[in-house]
């Protein structure tokens, strides 16, 4: 495999609304952003993904972009995005934009001009088919959000335009050369200004099946997943090619692909040498227990089902490419209160749970990527009712909640674990008000915890999980290590022992063994014989004796181990 210039880095994503707020109207902003820089510099952070800042109606926090080229005036200017991406480069921090193509805005000229006259070229642009009121809509497939894909087209009874997403998301028609050809032009223009990447949205949604047609119902609303219009869906990998041609390559851009529903043999196309894209997001840890009936069916992790999941991936990308490895991201729960078993993370112990689970995702093979908050261990937030929800996924997975037969305050239960809320809470810098993301009203309740759990408290804490974290994003870069961590091969060490994650990163010099207790209970675990050199300990203790390392509940450990 080819070494690039962004495999040594450690990626942070932002989402900006929640980051932090530089003007005091609750809405975390580009300025913010720059402000924190030197946070994220001292952190060790070496690429940043925005999610979109571009001009949105915010129907979907920003994935509904209504003007490619210019920033929301609630995030700031083209000016200030101009000075981050100046003010980052001086930090060697490289920017990286949300790349939102499958869809647009109901609220963007082309579908404007589409309602205006779908007959013209921009009718071309979207897929609008006739379907005069009454009639049966060109297929039976329910959107991400809920409800048909189908809307009626603003000013028009006699037909309708597809919208995978929400209704304000209609999606753009890339069997369409020209629609092609703008979204290129448009990455262009953004990578000439500097930009070191893009995060491609929601990507595998652009190849339909066509023509249209139904599929069997898999709920009571008489709907199907697009999920299994997808399976049918063949060649994305020939758009996605040309996009790389056209785009990225040129540039030698970093992409990540978020890519669900990926047909396995075409990995290598996806992120091998010559893919179309730098790296994807292994989302197989998100995927556990997940049931197609809605989220009020899903299943908690065990640990047994992460260890699986991870270890099937790393072995996956081994001598193919390399996946970005993530506990957690904006359209998910916090990691922490998600893969620990349910109380884990607030107990005595929780820190040292929270790092372990950390340390494991962290030291895989592949780029690790932070999602803000991550590193201080913030937590998912509670809602007592559905008003106080802002995110349209759990709204609709409430109802989703209800028919099925769930009382309210059981189906707020399902929401309070995978509401995409939990992870967009603002950033808990300190135990001020509002935990200093603002000095006006948050857009969004800030996690109450705060007061607690902040940055500023664990800075100064030499334990804390922020200290752990910057131990972790240290050993990545240190000189010693960085080519085994970076590179080394992975090798699950003991799999078979139940609640115990364990695996080598074998590099051509060094051979780490990392090693997490995953269970809040004491254990032995048999360690390799002779000389070990521990790097890292989430624990005071080390109780090794007799090649027997007598771990604590929770406890995590990176060992220097001689190569066997
Ligand atoms: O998410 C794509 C995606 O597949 C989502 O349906 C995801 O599974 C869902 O949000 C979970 O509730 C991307 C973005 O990350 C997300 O924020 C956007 O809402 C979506 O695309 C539409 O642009
Ligand atoms: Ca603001």
């Amino acid at each position: 495999m080819e070494q690039k210039w962004w495999h040594g880095k450690t990626a942070y994503q932002i989402y900006p609304k929640s980051f932090q707020d530089s003007n005091g109207d609750g809405i975390g902003d580009l300025r913010g952003v720059i402000q924190r820089l030197d946070y994220l510099r001292d952190l060790g952070i070496g690429l940043v993904w925005l999610s979109p800042i571009y001009c949105s109606p915010l129907a979907d926090q920003g994935y509904d972009i209504s003007d490619y080229y210019n920033i929301d005036p609630r995030f700031g200017t083209m000016a200030d995005m101009e000075e981050l991406l100046r003010e980052a480069k001086k930090r060697d921090i490289g920017i990286v934009m949300d790349l939102v193509v499958n869809h647009c805005s109901d609220e963007h000229p082309w579908f404007r001009e589409a309602c205006r006259d779908p007959d013209g070229p921009y009718g071309q642009y979207f897929y609008i088919r006739d379907c005069p009121e009454g009639q049966k809509l060109p297929c039976n497939w329910r959107s991400y959000f809920g409800g048909p894909v189908w809307d009626y087209l603003p000013g028009h009874k006699d037909k309708v335009y597809l919208h995978l997403f929400h209704r304000k998301q209609p999606d753009l028609n890339w069997e369409n050369p020209e629609v092609r050809r703008a979204v290129y032009e448009m990455i262009n223009w953004w990578l000439d200004k500097g930009l070191a990447g893009f995060r491609i949205d929601a990507i595998i949604n652009i190849k339909k099946a066509l023509p249209f047609r139904d599929y069997p119902a898999d709920r009571p609303d008489g709907l199907c997943s697009v999920d299994r219009m997808l399976k049918d869906a063949q060649g994305v990998l020939d758009f996605l090619d040309e996009m790389a041609e056209e785009t990225f390559r040129k540039y030698d851009a970093f992409s990540v692909g978020e890519v669900f529903n990926e047909k396995p043999e075409e990995l290598p196309r996806f992120i091998g040498d010559r893919g179309c894209f730098s790296t994807m997001f292994d989302f197989a840890e998100t995927e556990i227990g997940q049931d197609p009936r809605g989220w009020y069916a899903h299943k908690r992790v065990t640990a047994e089902q992460y260890k699986a999941a991870a270890f099937a991936s790393q072995r996956k990308a081994e001598g193919v490419g390399y996946f970005c490895n993530i506990i957690e991201n904006h359209d998910e729960p916090r990691g922490v209160s998600r893969y620990l078993p349910a109380g884990a993370c607030a107990g005595p112990g929780g820190d040292a749970a929270k790092k372990m689970l950390g340390g494991l995702n962290f030291m895989l093979r592949g780029l690790p990527f932070l999602y803000q908050g991550q590193e201080i261990g913030m937590e998912n937030t509670r809602c007592e009712t559905i008003a106080e929800v802002d995110d349209i996924s759990a709204r609709d997975q409430y109802q989703v909640a209800l028919h099925a037969g769930l009382s309210p305050a059981e189906a707020m239960e399902v929401v309070n674990l995978y509401s995409r809320d939990n992870a967009r809470t603002p950033f808990q810098w300190d135990n001020t008000k509002n935990a200093g993301f603002t000095t006006g009203k948050p857009w969004l309740r800030v996690n109450p915890n705060y007061t607690q759990l902040n940055l500023e408290a664990q800075r100064r804490t030499p334990d804390s999980v922020w200290n752990f974290y910057r131990a972790l994003i240290a050993l990545r870069q240190d000189p010693v290590y960085q080519e085994a961590v970076v590179y080394g091969r992975t090798e699950p060490y003991l799999p078979e022992l139940l609640n115990l994650m364990a695996y080598y990163r074998r590099g051509k010099e060094k051979t780490l063994l990392v090693v997490g207790n995953f269970q809040g209970r004491p254990r032995r675990i048999p360690l390799p014989e002779g000389g070990q050199k521990v790097l890292l300990n989430n624990l005071p203790a080390f109780d090794l004796r007799q090649d027997i390392l007598y771990a604590k509940p929770w406890q995590f450990v990176v060992l220097d181990v001689e190569p066997q």
